[in-house]
Formats: C-alpha cells, sequence, structure tokens
C-alpha cells in the first residue's frame, strides 16, 4: 500500500490533520492503536481557542459545534472564600469556547468516516522506517496480519506512550520535564454546573476546578495525591471534599449527584525538541506535555496541526518546504509559551507537599497582585484565551 502521508494516532492531532489534508486533496492513511468506542470513552479537554475552533471550520466540521458549544467570556479565581473574575472578553477582545474533546474527536471520525478516510482500528507494533531517507515506511499488524504503507511523510500523532517520538534517536533527541507531586481526580456528572463560569480555586487542602460541558453535564477537578486510586474516592467524599475547597457561597449552590466517570490524572510538564526528525512530524501530546491548569493540552495539538498542515499544503501545491522546514521551530516556540502558562498557573493555584510558610505567602501575593492588576489579569487573559499562532 502507499498514501502521501501515514498518521500514527487515531485522537484529535491524528484525526483533524487527517480531514485537514484530505480536503486538499492529499491522501492520508490514520492508524490507530484502539477503538473508536475507546477513543470516545476518554474524558479530557474542556476548553477550545479560537485558533482550535478556527481549524475545526476549515476542516469542515463545525457545524454541531457552532451550534452546541458554549462562549465563555471570562473566568472566576478563588482563592478561602475570596473570588475574582478575569474578563477575557474585555482584556483581550476574544473568548474561548465549552465543547469537550470527546464531541470534537466524535465530529471528526464522523467527517473522516463521510468522506471514506482511512482509518485502521486496532492496529499493533506500528513501527516506522527509514524517517530519515527520502522513502519512509510504516509496517504494522492487524488480525495478525503484518502489513506496510510506502509514504512521502510520517505524521507522529500518537500520544505521549506514542511509538514516534521514540523513533527518534536519542542521540538527536532532548527531552524537557518537570513532574509534580500531585495528580488531578476528575468526575463528570449529570448536574448543572456550579456556576456559568469556570471556577479555578485554591485552598489550603488543595487546588479544585468547577468545570462543565453543558447546562446538565458538569465536570469537577480536586488534586490528590498521586498514590489515590480512583476507586479511594467515594462519590459523596468527593464532593465533600471539593465543598472545602471552593468559596462557602458555591459550595452551598452545588448540585450533587452520581458519577458517570472517574479517573485520575498525573500532572506532568513535558517537551521533546527537535518535532521534526527526517520525513517524521511530531505534533501534539507526542511531543509535549503540560498540566491542565490553563486548558493547553488539546490546543496546543491543534496549534502543531495548523503549522503542519499549512506547511504540507505548501509543499505538495508549489513545491516550496519553507513550512515543513521551518515547523519544529514554530511550533516550538509556541509551545514553550504554553509551557509557562501551563506551569505559572499550576504552581500559583496548587498546595506542594514541600512548601513553606513563606512560599505561601508568596502564592498569596500573586494572586493578591492578579486580583488588583489589570495588566497582570491581562497576560493571563492574553494566555488562556491562546496566543497568535
Ligand atoms: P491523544 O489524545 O493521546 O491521542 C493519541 C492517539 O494515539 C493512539 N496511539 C497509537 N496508535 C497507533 N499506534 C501506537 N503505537 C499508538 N500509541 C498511541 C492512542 O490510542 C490515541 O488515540 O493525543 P493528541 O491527539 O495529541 O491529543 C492531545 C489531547 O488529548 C490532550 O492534550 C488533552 O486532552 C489535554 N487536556 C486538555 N487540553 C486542553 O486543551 N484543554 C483542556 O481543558 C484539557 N483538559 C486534558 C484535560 C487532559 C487530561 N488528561 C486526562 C490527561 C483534562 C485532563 C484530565
Ligand atoms: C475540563 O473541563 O475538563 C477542563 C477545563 C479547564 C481546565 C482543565 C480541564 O483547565
Amino acid at each position: 500500500m502507499r498514501t502521501q502521508v501515514v498518521i500514527v494516532g487515531g485522537g484529535p492531532s491524528g484525526l483533524l490533520l487527517s480531514q485537514l489534508l484530505h480536503r486538499k486533496g492529499i491522501d492520508t492513511v490514520v492508524l490507530e492503536r484502539k477503538t473508536r468506542e475507546y477513543v470516545l470513552g476518554r474524558i479530557r479537554a474542556g476548553i477550545l481557542e479560537t485558533g482550535f475552533v478556527e481549524l475545526m471550520r476549515e476542516a469542515g466540521v463545525s457545524k454541531r459545534m457552532d451550534a452546541e458549544s458554549y462562549v465563555h467570556d471570562g473566568t472566576i479565581i478563588s482563592y478561602g472564600d475570596d473570588k475574582f473574575g478575569i474578563n477575557f472578553k474585555e482584556l483581550t477582545g476574544t473568548s474561548v469556547v465549552v465543547y469537550g474533546q470527546t464531541e470534537v474527536t466524535r465530529d471528526l471520525y464522523d467527517a473522516r468516516e463521510a468522506m471514506g478516510g482511512k482509518i485502521v482500528f486496532n492496529t499493533e507494533n506500528v513501527s516506522i522506517h527509514e524517517a530519515d531517507t527520502n522513502a519512509p515506511y510504516v509496517t504494522y499488524t492487524v488480525d495478525g496480519d503484518e502489513q506496510r504503507i510506502d509514504c512521502d511523510y510520517v505524521a507522529g500523532c500518537d500520544g505521549f506512550h506514542g511509538v514516534s517520538r521514540q523513533t527518534i534517536p536519542l542521540d538527536v533527541r532532548r527531552e524537557y520535564e518537570k513532574v509534580y507531586p500531585f495528580g488531578w481526580l476528575g468526575i463528570l456528572s449529570e448536574t448543572p454546573p456550579v456556576n456559568e463560569e469556570l471556577i479555578y480555586a485554591s485552598s489550603e487542602r488543595g487546588f479544585a476546578l468547577c468545570s462543565m460541558r453543558n447546562e446538565n453535564l458538569s465536570r469537577y477537578y480536586i488534586q490528590c495525591s498521586l498514590s489515590d486510586s480512583p476507586e479511594d474516592w467515594t462519590d459523596e467524599a468527593f464532593w465533600d471534599e471539593l465543598k472545602r475547597r471552593i468559596p462557602a457561597e458555591e459550595a452551598e449552590k452545588l448540585i450533587t449527584g452520581p458519577s458517570i466517570e472517574k479517573s485520575i490524572a498525573p500532572l506532568r510538564s513535558f517537551v521533546t525538541e527537535p518535532m521534526r526528525w527526517g520525513r517524521l512530524f511530531l505534533c501534539g501530546d507526542a511531543a509535549h506535555i503540560v498540566p491542565p491548569t490553563g486548558a493547553k493540552g488539546l490546543n496546543t495539538a491543534a496549534s502543531d496541526i495548523h503549522y503542519l498542515y499549512h506547511g504540507l499544503v505548501q509543499l505538495y501545491e508549489t513545491g516550496d518546504s519553507k513550512g515543513i522546514d521551518t515547523y519544529s521551530e514554530k511550533a516550538l516556540a509556541r509551545i514553550w509559551k504554553a509551557e509557562r502558562f501551563s506551569w505559572w498557573m499550576t504552581n500559583l493555584l496548587h498546595r506542594f507537599p514541600d512548601q513553606t510558610e513563606f512560599d505561601h505567602k508568596m502564592q498569596r501575593a500573586d494572586v493578591e497582585f492578579l486580583r488588583a492588576n489589570r495588566d497582570a489579569q491581562s497576560v493571563l487573559a492574553q494566555n488562556y484565551v491562546g496566543l497568535p499562532y
């Protein structure tokens, strides 16, 4: 078999790239290790930057998103019972959109199916060969049969645990990592959100986040210990702890109910450089991870896809390789800024096990400054709505 671009990974990055390229007449094959149902069962991102929304429109998959998503013009930061708002719209002229990653992925799968896009599920032993030559190819097994696809380029969109990044030799690849000493325990419940805007809550007992998917589907998170497992937390224990971490006014209003999903995500900052090796390009979580504070993970994946898509179209349409030659540099320049923002917001709002009283005072001063200073709020707002591509 032969195609122009093999895309390893059928998560949001891989599907979006495949859909965008297909519309420009560029042929792709997506190789996904799991099933469609499995990918759609993962509850992840909820907040999309306008750059992401634009890309979904360009991919022709925005119909449901435009009809069903919620525009958020700001967010709330609370500490103990104190709180204040950050008005993105006023400070930057832009907003963000609430539309779950599950829905984004579902829309992309539906669109790929409708256009006859090639997605191979349940692939095993995916292996990328000769990526540093002009004749790369990918082998994999499906249903016990070994297959080979020859191609022009490979896009590694296979997430943090994928094989693409590992294909780049260690003497070329440099990795930067910070692991945080806590995780986020998240639940999804069919209850109305406690507030119309998201609440990022800092408290003496640790961080909490009140988010949502729609008017009857709420997503809440609490900072938890890395040694916890979701089974350690009954729904009742979760709700009790959440109430202790958000302002009393919201705690009283909170409507609780049974969780329909409960999971723990460890927090990590990670970047690999470069994001290109020969004819292999890394995109999204395959190349970088941010802690979820600040909602940048899926959004940075989208900016990678934006750069790679435009680079490949330029190449196939005009023969000019400038876009793909500068891919790694351009993607990384934006990613490091998103890394900084997510790291800063994580440090601002979480409790760390080794913090001293002095450190607590510093955190508090940082939050007070943010509350009182419009310029500081503007910096947060610009980063939250998304830096320009
Ligand atoms: P994914 O989604 O991990 O998809 C990779 C796909 O590749 C497949 N795969 C392979 N396929 C073939 N062969 C192999 N060897 C393979 N190895 C892996 C996997 O099965 C999978 O289907 O990466 P992608 O596409 O780059 O997308 C990245 C996003 O999923 C991620 O950045 C976000 O979910 C992060 N994130 C958030 N991002 C935001 O922008 N806003 C948010 O509000 C937000 N909240 C979150 C988040 C992530 C979270 N968790 C659980 C990590 C909240 C949470 C709790
Ligand atoms: C979510 O709704 O899942 C969500 C929202 C904002 C974040 C992280 C996760 O910063």
